[in-house]
C-alpha cells in the first residue's frame, strides 16, 4: 500500500514538538496513521517527542471520540445529524438570552484552546460576540498570577525566559519539566539541556517540595515547604539589597521603585524565613550571592508558585531576582522572546505605552477580582447557583473539562446539573460534558491545521512553524473555527444556518485594515480564508518579513534564531521604566510579612500539606482513553514518606482517607522517600468514575479526583487564581 509521510507541531503540550507522521493509503482511499516519531529536521525539536506524541493516531482512530454532534435526550446523549444539533444550540442560546439577557450565558474556555489555532486565532471575536461578562478559562486556575505580575512590571505581557541553553546556574522553582516538558519556557528536550548544562560545569538548583524526575537531573535539590516560595524570594532579594549585590545590567537605567522594593523586604531576612521555608539561613544567602556573582543565571518559576496563596507575589519577585542579580535581557540570564506572529511588546510604540493596570470589575457574587476581561474559575460554581441578575443560566465549555479541573469540584459538578442550557464543544463524553444539551464534536488534531500563536511568546528560540491539517475533515463536519464562528452568529441572534465565512470575514477585516495595500491584494489573490488567512496577516504584520507561504514552503519550521536583547524596546510602560514595585504587590508581601511572625506547626501527625503532579503520559484530565497511555500500575496514587505513613499504620498500596474542609477521598498510599515529611502528593486529573460519560477506557483506569479536596475559597487575592498547592488535609487509614 502506497505511504506519504506529513508533518505536523504536536499540539498536546507547551513543548510543540515537529511530528514525522507515516500514512498509509487504504483501499478504500482513506488514510490510515501507521507511524508517528519526532522530526529531527525540526528547527526546534530536532527529532525529540514524548509517549504522548506517538499517539495521535490512536487519538483520531479512539472510537470513542465523537464524531458526530450529541443531543441529550430524556437524560441519555443521542448523535444526531449536525443541522439538528445546530437547531438545538440556536433554540437554547436565543432561549436564555430572551429569559435573562446576554449577560445570563457563560463561558468556559479549557486548556487546549491555547494549542489551537482555531481557537486562538478567534478567541476575541468570540467571546464579544457572546456580549457578556462571565468569561471564565483555566488561566485563573494555572498563570494568571505570572502574567498579571509581568504586565504590572513591564507594561504589557511580557515573561522573561530562561536562557536555558546558555546559562550557567538555573535554579527552577515549582516546575517539574521532566514530566511537563516545560511551560512558560517552550522547549522540546528539557532533559537533554539540563544534561548540557550540568556537562559544561553549570549548576542546576531545583527548588521543589518533592523530588521530582526534574530534581534528580539536579546539581542541588533544595525541599521547600509549599507556599512559601514568595518568602524565599524576598529573603533572596533582601540578601541582594543589604549585602550591595545589586547590579542591573542591561535593566540599568530603566528601573523605577528600587527604593520601595528594599523597604518591603527589610522584614524577610533568611532568618526570619527559614522556618516557614525549611530553607536554611545559610542557604539563601548563598543562593542569593551565587546568582549575583555568576555572569549568566537564571531563576525560573512555574506553577508551584503560581497556583499558591502569594502566587502573583511569588512571580513578581521572580523577575525581581532576575533583574536585581543582572541578569535580565543577557543571554544565558533571562530573555523576552519575538514571536513572528506578534505579541503586546512587538506591537505600538517600541519601548513606552499605555502600561497594564488591574481592572476595577469584580465578580458579582463574590467580588472577586476581573484579570484580561475573566473571572477566576473558582466562582464558576458560584455565579450558577446564586440567583439574581447576571447568574449564569447557560454555559458554553470549549475544551475545558472544569469538573475535574477546578476546585471543589463536587460543588461545580452539581452547579452544572442547574443550568437551563449548555454546550460543550470537545472530543469526549466525559465528566464535563455529560451535564451539555448539545455536544459539538471538534475534528481530531490530525484534521486541523496548526500554528502557535500564543506559545511562541514564550519560546525559547524564536520559531515559526505552520502545519497543513494531516487528514480531511469527516463528510459533514466543520472545522473547530466554523463550530465557534457558527456559535458567535448564533449569539448574536443569527439563525442556526449562520454562515461561519462571515464571522470570519469580520475577524479577518479588523487585521486587514492594519495591512498595507501589497499584503492585502497578495491575501486575496492566494484565496486563502479561516485560520490560515488570519496567521498570514498577523505575520505579514509582523516584527519578521515573513509570510504563510514561506512557512509552507518549510514543513520543519524556519528558524529565527536565539533569543536577543530586547532592552529597553520591550518596555510598554508610560514611564518607559520597569516597575520593580507596584503598589498592590508591595500591599501582598505585607500580608506575608505579618505572618512572618507564627512559625509553622504541624500539630498531629496526620495533618499534610497536599501538592499535586504530573506524569509524563498524561496530559491533564483527557489523554486517559488511551490504552497505551494508562497501562501499567495505576498512577493516581497519594505518595507520602515511608515515615509519615508509618506514623500512620500506612502500607504501601494500602488506602488511605484524604479529608479536606470541602470534601474527601480514598487513594492508595505510595511510599516514596523523596517527598517532604508532611507533605502528601496526588496528581490532578484523574477521577473518571462519573456516570454518562464515553471514555471506556479511561474509566477502566478511573482513580479519584484531587479538585474534590481542592477548595474555591482559598484563592490568591490579586488574581482569583486558585490555590492548588499545599492544601491543607487530615490523612487517615480508610476504614
Ligand atoms: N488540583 C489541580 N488542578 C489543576 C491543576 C493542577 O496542577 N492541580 N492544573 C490546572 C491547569 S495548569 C490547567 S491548564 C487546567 C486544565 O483544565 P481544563 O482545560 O478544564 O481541562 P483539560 O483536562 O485540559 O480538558 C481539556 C478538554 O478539552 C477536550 N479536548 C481535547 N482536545 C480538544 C480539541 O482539539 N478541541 C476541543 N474543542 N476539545 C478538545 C478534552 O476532551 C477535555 O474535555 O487544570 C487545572 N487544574
Ligand atoms: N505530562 C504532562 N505534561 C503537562 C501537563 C500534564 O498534565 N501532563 N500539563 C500541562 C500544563 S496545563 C501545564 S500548566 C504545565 C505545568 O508544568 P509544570 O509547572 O512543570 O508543572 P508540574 O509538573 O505540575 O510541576 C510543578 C512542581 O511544583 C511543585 N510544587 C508544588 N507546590 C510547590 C510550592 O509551593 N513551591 C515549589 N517551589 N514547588 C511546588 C510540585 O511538586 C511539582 O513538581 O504542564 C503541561 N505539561
Ligand atoms: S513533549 Fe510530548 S506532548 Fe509535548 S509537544 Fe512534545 S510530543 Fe507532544
Ligand atoms: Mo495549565
Amino acid at each position: 500500500m502506497p505511504t506519504r509521510t506529513a508533518y505536523r507541531t504536536c499540539p498536546l503540550c507547551e513543548a510543540c514538538c515537529g511530528l514525522e507522521i507515516t500514512l498509509r493509503r487504504e483501499p478504500d482511499g482513506t488514510e490510515q496513521v501507521t507511524r508517528i516519531r519526532g522530526d529531527r529536521d525540526d528547527v526546534a525539536s530536532h527529532g525529540f517527542l514524548c509517549p504522548k506524541g506517538t499517539t495521535l493516531g490512536k487519538l483520531h482512530d479512539d472510537p470513542d471520540r465523537l464524531r458526530r454532534p450529541l443531543v441529550r435526550r430524556d437524560g441519555v446523549h443521542v448523535e444526531v445529524s449536525w443541522d439538528e444539533a445546530w437547531q438545538v444550540v440556536a433554540d437554547g442560546l436565543h432561549g436564555v438570552q430572551a429569559r435573562h439577557g446576554t449577560g445570563a450565558v457563560g463561558v468556559y474556555l479549557g486548556n487546549p484552546t491555547a494549542h489551537n489555532v482555531s481557537s486562538m486565532a478567534y478567541t476575541a471575536p468570540f467571546v464579544r460576540s457572546l456580549r457578556t461578562r462571565q468569561v471564565y478559562s483555566a488561566s485563573t486556575v494555572d498563570q494568571r498570577p505570572k502574567e498579571i505580575a509581568a504586565s504590572l512590571m513591564f507594561g504589557a505581557f511580557s515573561v522573561p525566559l530562561p536562557d536555558v541553553d546558555r546559562s550557567d546556574l538555573l535554579v527552577c522553582l515549582g516546575a517539574n519539566p521532566f514530566d511537563s516538558n516545560g511551560s512558560f519556557a517552550t522547549a522540546a528536550d528539557w532533559p537533554g539541556r539540563i544534561e548540557a548544562l550540568v556537562e559544561r560545569g553549570g549548576r542546576f538548583v531545583v527548588i521543589d517540595p518533592r523530588r521530582t524526575k526534574t530534581a534528580e537531573a539536579a546539581t542541588e535539590w533544595l525541599p521547600i515547604r509549599p507556599g512559601t516560595d514568595a518568602m524565599l524570594l524576598a529573603a533572596i532579594v533582601h540578601v541582594l539589597v543589604d549585602r550591595q549585590l545589586v547590579t542591573l545590567g542591561r535593566a540599568d537605567g530603566y528601573v523605577e521603585g528600587l527604593d520601595e522594593l528594599a523597604a518591603a523586604v527589610a522584614p524577610f531576612t533568611p532568618h526570619a524565613v527559614a522556618p516557614h521555608t525549611g530553607i536554611d539561613a545559610a542557604t539563601i544567602e548563598q543562593l542569593a550571592a551565587d546568582l549575583a556573582a555568576t555572569p549568566a543565571a537564571a531563576v525560573y518559576g512555574r506553577i508551584g508558585t503560581t497556583t499558591q496563596a502569594f502566587g502573583t507575589v511569588a512571580s513578581w519577585l521572580v523577575d525581581v531576582v532576575n533583574i536585581l542579580a543582572g541578569n535580565l535581557d543577557r543571554p544565558g540570564g533571562v530573555m523576552f522572546a519575538k514571536p513572528a506572529t506578534g505579541s503586546p511588546n512587538t506591537r505600538g510604540t517600541a519601548g513606552t505605552g499605555r502600561g497594564a493596570k488591574l481592572s476595577e470589575r469584580t465578580s458579582r457574587v463574590r467580588a472577586l477580582p476581573e484579570t484580561f476581561g475573566e473571572l477566576p474559575a473558582a466562582t464558576l460554581a458560584d455565579e450558577i447557583t446564586t440567583a439574581g441578575e447576571g447568574a449564569v443560566r447557560a454555559l458554553i465549555t470549549v475544551a475545558g473539562n472544569p469538573v475535574l479541573s477546578l476546585p471543589n469540584s463536587n460543588k461545580l459538578d452539581a452547579a452544572l446539573g442547574e443550568l437551563e442550557f449548555m454546550i460543550s464543544v470537545d472530543i469526549y463524553l466525559n465528566e464535563t460534558t455529560r451535564h451539555a444539551d448539545v455536544i459539538l464534536p471538534a475534528p481530531s488534531a490530525l484534521q486541523k491545521p496548526h500554528y502557535d500563536i500564543a506559545l511562541m511568546q514564550l519560546a525559547l528560540r524564536n520559531t515559526a512553524n505552520w502545519s497543513e491539517a494531516v487528514l480531511p475533515l469527516d463528510d459533514g463536519q466543520l472545522d473547530e473555527w466554523e463550530i465557534l464562528g457558527r456559535i458567535a452568529l448564533i449569539a448574536q441572534g443569527a439563525s442556526a444556518a449562520a454562515d461561519p465565512a462571515e464571522f470570519d470575514e469580520a475577524a479577518y477585516g479588523a487585521l486587514a485594515a492594519k495591512l498595507d495595500e501589497h499584503d492585502r491584494e497578495a491575501i486575496a489573490a492566494s484565496g486563502r480564508t479561516g485560520p490560515a488567512r488570519i496567521v498570514d496577516a498577523m505575520l505579514r504584520t509582523g516584527p519578521y518579513d515573513l509570510t504563510l507561504d514561506d512557512l509552507v514552503e518549510h514543513p520543519h519550521g524556519v528558524d529565527l534564531g536565539e533569543l536577543q536583547p530586547r532592552m529597553p524596546e520591550v518596555l510598554r510602560t508610560p514611564t518607559g521604566k520597569i516597575d520593580l514595585a507596584p503598589e498592590v504587590l508591595v500591599a501582598d508581601l505585607g500580608r506575608a510579612a505579618a505572618s512572618l511572625a507564627l512559625a509553622p506547626e504541624r500539630v498531629d501527625a496526620t495533618q499534610f500539606l497536599l501538592i499535586g503532579r504530573r506524569d509524563l503520559r498524561s496530559n491533564n484530565s483527557w489523554m486517559h482513553n488511551i490504552p497505551v497511555l494508562v497501562k501499567g500500575r495505576p498512577r493516581c496514587t497519594l505518595q507520602l514518606h515511608p515515615e509519615d505513613a508509618a506514623a500512620l499504620g500506612l502500607t504501601d498500596g494500602a488506602p488511605a482517607e484524604v479529608r479536606s474542609r470541602v470534601g474527601s477521598i480514598t487513594a492508595p498510599v505510595e511510599l516514596f522517600e523523596g517527598i517532604t515529611p508532611g507533605v502528601a502528593c496526588l496528581p490532578h486529573g484523574w477521577g473518571h468514575s462519573k456516570p454518562g460519560t464515553r471514555t471506556r477506557v479511561a474509566a477502566e483506569h478511573a482513580g479519584v479526583n484531587t479538585n474534590v479536596l481542592t477548595d474555591d475559597e482559598h484563592l490568591e487575592p490579586i488574581t482569583g487564581t486558585a490555590v492548588l498547592s499545599g492544601i491543607p488535609v487530615t490523612i487517615t487509614r480508610a476504614r
